[in-house]
């Protein structure tokens, strides 16, 4: 049986009509066989020879190995072997991010970067209104966002959690949204919550403040469009949705549905189960990529390594800088820092991811002593002093409430 060579080191790639991953592989195999076997699974071969392979199916959807750095495999992918109508993210994970993880003469398995196709590309739409469109709603030209999560995650009823939003948006908050595990439980049915945070936000406009609430519509794929459609009936100036739980498709449902007129905050919840091993799983970046495909408005991209998740700077930054890559054919997402943000590490979190971006602190909000709004004051008043370019505790001394959080939490440097 005629046995077909994977391997193409050294050969060009064609951007526009491949699509490019770069895999970080540990192995005891040599690293071309094990190369070989990647892009052997992924496309065209399997464990053996095979009497049905052909020259020409093998020449037109063969994957290529182009490169091996070290631990860094980098393997090409024809437009060919995606499904360019009805494929979606599903299909192009199950190509470029499936049973390889699983195959045995590997050790662990790393996709570390993804470039799509300019097919590929051009069958997504991206956001709808993203970073800029988030910013003109809220008639915030240039700062940073400020947010915050309802907090406790569960537990307050809906003239509780409209109360929340009300004492944020008074302190100068911009932003709020439902935490990942909210949804549409007893204690805080979706429909009342949307109507009274809905209130809240009224109230908020007429006295002259705009903010929006991300109301969590993370559900069964059948059902997310639906429910999103009934949710922005009932008042939500933005929706949430999980990412990894619901699906990238979810995401993409949503942000095409025509009668859908709302931005879309993505969360990440679970992704740690495959981000957080360095030798294994999926980056944070590759993700990032295909949130923007599919049409997300704002994505927690991390906190450069200054909050309470796993992260780093480097990685974090890439996330940051996939959301806003002008060389996109999409608008840019609004990039979310979250995950233990508290007033003292947000000048280091401006300095590290700039202004473009959207800061939000939950605990940092509703832990603070004097309560939620003036919670909210601390925050929004760390934010004004990094963009004045002034140290905290000097700002702090004219600001009670920043004051009264940085004596709380302290500062991070
Ligand atoms: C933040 C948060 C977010 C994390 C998720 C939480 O709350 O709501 O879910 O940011 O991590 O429940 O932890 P706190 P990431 O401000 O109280 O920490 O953004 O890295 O995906
Ligand atoms: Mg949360």
């Amino acid at each position: 049986m005629e046995s077909y060579s994977y391997m193409h080191l050294g050969e060009s790639a064609d951007p526009d009509k491949y699509v490019i991953c770069k895999y970080r592989v540990t192995t005891d195999l040599d690293m071309k066989k094990a190369a070989e076997a990647i892009a052997a699974e992924q496309s065209t071969g399997t464990w053996t020879g095979l009497s049905t392979l052909t020259q020409d199916i093998f020449d037109n959807y063969g994957a290529r190995v182009i490169d091996i750095n070290g631990d860094m495999v980098t393997i090409e992918y024809p437009e060919e072997d995606f499904s360019i109508e009805n494929g979606g993210v599903p299909q192009i994970l199950s190509v470029i991010a499936g049973n390889l993880f699983g195959l045995d003469a590997l050790k662990a398995v790393r996709l570390e970067d993804v470039t799509f196709s300019k097919g590929i590309r051009a069958m997504y739409k991206g956001p709808k209104f993203g970073a800029d469109g988030l910013r003109e709603i809220l008639h915030r030209p240039d700062k940073p966002l400020v947010g915050t999560i309802v907090k406790p995650k569960i537990g307050l009823d809906p003239e509780a959690t409209a109360a929340y939003v009300y004492e944020a948006g008074s302190g100068g908050l911009t932003n709020s949204k439902d935490d990942e595990t909210l949804t549409d439980q007893k204690f805080c049915p979706i429909e009342d919550r949307t109507i009274a945070v809905a209130e809240a936000l009224d109230r908020l406009k007429e006295e002259g403040h705009y903010m929006v609430h991300a109301v969590n519509v993370s559900t069964n794929g059948d059902k997310i469009v639906e429910l999103a459609e009934k949710v922005q009936g009932w008042g939500a100036k933005q929706l949430m949705v999980d990412v990894l739980t619901c699906g990238f498709g979810a995401v993409q449902a949503l942000a095409e549905d025509p009668s859908i007129k709302v931005p879309i905050h993505v969360h990440r919840t679970m992704h740690g189960a495959m981000t957080k091993d360095p030798l294994h799983g999926i980056s944070l970046l590759a993700i990032t990529k295909m949130v923007r495909m599919c049409g997300g408005d704002a994505l927690h991209i991390g906190t450069l390594g200054v909050g309470k998740m796993t992260g780093n700077a480097k990685g974090d930054r890439d996330n940051l800088e996939a959301c806003l890559d002008p060389s996109m054919p999409y608008k840019t997402v609004m990039p979310v820092c979250s995950g233990g943000v508290y007033p003292g590490m947000v000048g280091k979190l401006i300095e590290e991811a700039g202004k473009n971006i959207q800061i939000q602190a939950g605990g940092g909000v509703a832990g603070h002593p004097g309560g939620v709004r003036k919670g909210a004051m601390g925050m929004c008043q760390a934010v004004d002093a990094a963009c004045l370019g002034m140290a905290p505790n000097k700002y702090a001394e004219t600001h009670i409430e920043l004051k009264e959080a940085l004596d709380e939490w302290g500062m991070k440097l």
